[in-house]
Parts: structure tokens; sequence; C-alpha cells
């Protein structure tokens, strides 16, 4: 050891003998807060509960595994107990941690007390117990609800898979009607009917710790004051965009459907080849410019060429790899689960799980084959890549510069698993020569994933910060919705909603609980990503046509921003990877811009809009 950094021991052992009020173990409860200013014990106290906290994460992270990959009573309350229990721990730790006077504690150690005592925290063992089960409850009748057929068949349906493909494939307006409807019939009000409660409870536990209500404890990750109007000024310039897309699709769904779509009204909300309308990809095939042209939907080649799900991971894998980055440890591929078991009820909604103990990141999906899975596989090994990427950071650092940042890795990846290009390579398309016409196609589709999404990203908690803040109340939650429906993405529900109806409740992060405006960030800024990195690469030309495949430039930039975790603030780790500071829509209005020129010409003399 060297001698400095002896002497520094030596220095804290003094010191830790000389207060009365601190052991090893733990922090007096006499002291009152902010009366320890003892930045060395400060440090070793944060270095000892990051060594308790692994070991706690851990087990409720398994457990937590455990039920949403075999949802059974026993693993449930298994989860629940764990959770209660840690809960407690969890309480000490924050009251602990509020002994401590940081305003004159060095950067690091300052930030690590800020993100630690974030958020709400219920203070009653009664409430949290049944806190726990209204969430139980909400996820499982999600997970479990199936819709049926009329008679004489009895076949019943699942979302995943089932609903979800008749969505996305059929053409049926009556057909799609029934499944639309059915879903939220089947999840809705049941979910409806606990929602408030679980609004209440959250709401207790911001306000126990001093926020106004919920929608604080939210936007507080984002660390910008006023950042909701940040978010409606980034959302009027890409509007254009969106209206410009939703008028050139209503009318090529009209040509489809007649009258039952409107030429300058709301776009009903079954049609889109989505669920929830939220990407429209699926009808692709409806909206196409050139049919003539060789399609960009890779799932027919997929399936011709017997491609199996491990295959997918592993090509997703192996992009990681080729930019330098680190591919999925052996834990990984023996622990994920990659498709829907036969013999059991599990959470199908995709996830990327962090144990935080050695290098175990999971995924969980039911996946397919098809083009959209193998999107979203790229997707959740982005969130496993980033948990790799700051393991070695103190425990509180391992998150995302802010949640956006976490979404944004695999998407920003799979902007370059897209280009005509890659796909090319991994001999999933043949496309020998690139046209103005095949841009325009391409682009066409890339904007019916990212574009069409952006208004939806927008206004999910846009209704729930409402909730939260009382001004929407449990009676005007459906018609809420629908107003924001309407307003931001110009659809609207296809049958007559009654406050009975619980319409968001079918929507898995409403009754799971995830915040979802990170989505609607992740959107914008992984085309500023994107953009910073195919310059690391030296790409000229546009940047809808680059794939950073194999550069290991455009990796070692990458990883940079992905090891500092949360250790600054997200406009530190933006500037690392992109030299700005903020969010810009310039980066995706870049790439979209020949479309947006293109969708312009064709809506010429049209209607646009839906007011
Ligand atoms: C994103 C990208 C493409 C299409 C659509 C989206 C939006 C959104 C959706 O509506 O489907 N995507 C997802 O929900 C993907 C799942 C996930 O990776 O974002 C997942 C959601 C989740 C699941 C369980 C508990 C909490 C959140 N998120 C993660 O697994 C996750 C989140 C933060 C850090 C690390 C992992
Ligand atoms: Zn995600």
């Amino acid at each position: 050891m060297e001698v400095g950094r002896m002497f520094f021991w030596l220095l804290i052992l003094v010191l830790f003998c000389s207060t009365s009020h601190v052991s090893a173990t733990g922090i007096s409860d006499e002291l009152e807060d902010g009366s320890i200013d003892n930045e060395i014990l400060a440090v070793m106290w944060l270095q000892e509960l990051n060594t308790k906290l692994i070991d706690k994460n851990y087990e409720l992270a398994v457990a937590n595994w455990n039920y949403e990959t075999n949802m059974t009573d026993h693993n449930s309350v298994v989860m629940n107990n764990i959770s209660l229990e840690l809960h407690d721990w969890d309480t000490e730790v924050k009251k602990k941690a509020r002994k401590f006077n940081t305003e004159n504690f060095s950067y690091e150690i300052k930030r690590m007390f800020k993100l630690l005592l974030q958020g709400g925290e219920l203070r009653n063992d009664e409430q949290v117990r049944r806190y726990n089960t209204i969430t139980t409850e909400m996820l499982s009748i999600y997970a479990h609800a199936k819709v049926c057929r009329d008679p004489p068949s009895t076949e019943c349906l699942p979302l995943e898979p089932g609903l979800e493909s008749i969505m996305s494939d059929s053409r049926d307006y009556d057909e799609l009607l029934w499944a639309w409807k059915g879903w939220r019939d089947a999840v809705g009000p049941p979910i409806g009917k606990l929602y408030p409660e679980y609004v209440k409870f959250r709401n207790i536990a911001a306000r126990n710790t001093g926020y106004n209500d919920e929608s604080d404890v939210w936007l507080e990750n984002y660390e910008e004051d006023d950042f909701e109007t940040v978010l409606d000024e980034l959302f009027q310039e890409i509007k254009p965009l969106y209206m410009h897309l939703h008028a050139y699709v209503r009318r090529k769904l009209r040509d489809r459907y007649g009258d039952r779509v409107s030429t300058d009204g709301p776009i009903p909300a079954h049609l889109l080849g989505n669920m929830w309308a939220q990407q429209w990809d699926n009808i692709y095939d409806i909206v196409r410019p050139f049919p003539d042209l060789e399609s960009v939907d890779i799932t027919p080649t997929m399936r011709e060429q017997d491609y199996t799900v491990l295959q997918m991971f592993h090509i997703a894998n192996n992009f990681f790899t080729s930019i330098g980055l680190t591919g999925m440890p052996p834990t990984f591929w023996k622990k994920s689960m990659f498709v829907k078991p036969r013999d059991r009820d599990v959470v199908c909604h995709g996830s990327a799980h962090d144990m935080q103990k050695g290098n175990d990141v999971r995924i969980k999906m039911c996946t397919q084959i098809n083009y959209n899975d193998f999107y979203t596989v790229h997707h959740e090994m982005g969130h496993c890549e980033y948990y790799l990427q700051y393991r070695d950071q103190p425990l509180v650092f391992r998150a995302g510069a802010n949640h956006g940042f976490h979404e944004a890795v695999g998407d920003t990846i799979a902007l370059s698993v897209v280009t005509p290009d890659y796909l090319n390579k991994m001999g999933l398309l043949s496309v020998e020569k690139f046209t103005d016409r095949h841009d325009i196609d391409f682009l066409l589709r890339q904007a019916l994933v990212k574009i069409a999404f952006l208004p939806f990203g927008f206004m999910i908690d846009k209704w729930r910060w409402d909730v939260f803040r009382g001004i929407t109340t449990p009676e005007d939650y459906n018609s809420k919705w629908w107003e924001l429906r309407t307003k931001y993405q110009g659809i609207e529900a296809p049958v007559e909603r009654s406050s009975t109806d619980f319409d968001p409740g079918a929507k898995y992060h409403i009754p799971s609980g995830t915040p979802y405006i990170r989505y609607f960030v992740s959107f914008l800024i992984q085309f500023q990503f994107h953009e910073s990195l195919c310059k690391e690469k030296n790409h000229e030309g546009p940047i809808h046509r680059c794939n950073i495949y194999q550069s290991t430039a455009a990796g070692d930039r990458l990883g940079a921003m992905l090891r500092m975790g949360a250790s600054r603030p997200w406009q530190d780790a933006m500037q690392e990877i992109t030299g700005q500071r903020k969010i810009d829509t310039s980066s995706i209005k870049r790439y979209f811009d020949p479309l947006f020129t293109w969708l312009q010409e064709q809506n010429y003399g049209k209607d646009v809009g839906w007011d």
C-alpha cells in the first residue's frame, strides 16, 4: 500500500473512533438531521451501504425475476415479503442518510446522497402491504387476460401471441374492432377499479418526502427546471412532420376502408396495425409509396431462412461486440428467458434485468421471429449493455444518465441495424442499387416507427401527471385519456367509450407503473446519438444511410458515455457523446428531411390535421 493511501485510512480510523454516535454498523437515531458534516465518515457509511445493498437488491431482483417468469401465488408471496423487508431497511437507510449535512462535501459524494434520497416513501407497513397487493394484482390482470371468440368457437386469445398478431396482420375492419375492444373490455375495468388507490399511495409516498405529488418525483429524474415546457417546445418542433405523416396515412387507410375513415378527422384507433396505435409499421404494406420496390420488411426473409430466436439474440450481440462493446456474458445466455414457456404464466412484455451482482444481466421476452422482435431484441440488449458498462460504478450511480438514455441505447444501435446496408451484409435484404425512391420507401417505414410514436410517447405521462396532481379525477380518467389521444395523435375510439371503461389500463406501462416520457425523450436523443456516432465513424452522406457496424471509434464514444452511468447530470453525458447539452430535434429532422419534403408534395392541396 502506498504511503499516502495508508495515511488516508489511518486518518479515517482516528476520525471514526472519535465520533461517539457512530458505529461501523450504524448511525445513532438520536442525532439530528443534518448534524454530521464529516465527509470521511460519509464515505465509509456509503461504502458499507453499497456492500449491503448489493446483497439485498440481489435477493429482490431474483424474487422479482422468479415471479415475472413464473407467476404463481407462491412466487408472488415470496417477492412481496422480500419487498416489504427491503422497504423497511430502505426507510432506515434514508433516515440515516438525512443525518448528514452534505453542503460542503465533494461533488461526487453530494450527488450520491442526492440520488439516494430521491423518491417517495411509504411509512406505514399496512400501506406498503396494500400497495404491493394492488400493483401485483394489476400486473396479474394484464398478464392473465384473454379474449374469447364468439360461440361456437371456444378459442380464447392472450395479448401475446394472439391479439397483437390480429392487430398487426388483419385487414378486416370488424375483426380488428373485436380484438381492440375485447382487450380493453378484458383488462380496462378491473385495472380501473384499483387505479385510484394506486394513485393515492404514490402520492402519499411522494408527500411524505416533501414532494407536491408523484408527478414531481417522475420529473425529477430529468434534473431540469421546467422540463415540461422544454418537452412542449420539442413536441411543437416535430409536429409538422407528424401531421403530414398522419394526413398521408389517413388517405391510404381511406383507400382501403372507405368512408369509415374520414378525409379530415381523426383516424379510428384500431386501423393502424397496433393495439395502441403507437407505431404504425405493421401497415407499411397499405401505405407503401412504391409497391414495385423490394420490401424492406425482413420478416418473410427471416422465416424463409429458418431464423431461430437464439440467432436473433446472437446477431444483436455480434453488433455490440463489433463496435468494441461488451458481449453478453455466459450467465446471460443461461438465465435469460427468450421465448414464452408453454407450461406457466409469465409477464410477456419485454424487459432487461440487472441482478446487480457480478455480470448477471438477463432479458425476458416472448420473442417471435419477425422484424419487430428483431428490433426489440436490440432494444433490450441495449439496457443490458448499459448495465455491463456501468457496473464498476457505486450502486447509486448504476442507472441511466436519465431514464430516456437507458431506453435509447439499443435503439441507437438499431438505427444502424435497420439500414439496407447492414441488412444486405447480413443476407436479410438484397437491394443492389439504392435510388431516391428506395430512400423514401425506407424513410416512410422508419417514420411509421419513429415519428408515429412521438405524440403517443408524449401524451401518456401528460395524462398521468394530471392524474397524480388531482387535476384529472377518476370519473374523468377515460374521457381525458381520449381527449389527449385525439389532441396529440389525431386518433379516435372506434366505438363509444364511457367512464366505466379504463382504456389507459390496456397499455402495459399503466398497470406496471412504469413512467413513459422516457420513450419520448429516447426517440429524440437516439437520433442525436446516431448522428454523432456517425461523425465519429467519418460517415459521409445522409445520416439515415449511416451504419456504425464494426466502427470501434463509434463504440468507444458510446462506451465512454455509458460507463458514466448516473454519476453526472445527463447534460454531461449528452456532452460526452454529442458535444451538446440539450435535447435537440434537429438530428431527427435531418434524418427524415427527404421524406418530409416528399410528404408535403403528396399532401399538397389535401387535408392536413384533424380539427
Ligand atoms: C420503445 C422502443 C420501440 C418501440 C416501443 C417502445 C416503447 C415501449 C413500448 O410501449 O413497448 N417499449 C417497451 O416497453 C420495451 C420494454 C422496456 O425495455 O422498455 C422495459 C419496460 C419495463 C419493463 C418492466 C419494468 C419496467 C419497465 N424496460 C426495461 O426493461 C428497463 C427500463 C429501465 C432500465 C433498464 C431496463
Ligand atoms: Zn426499454
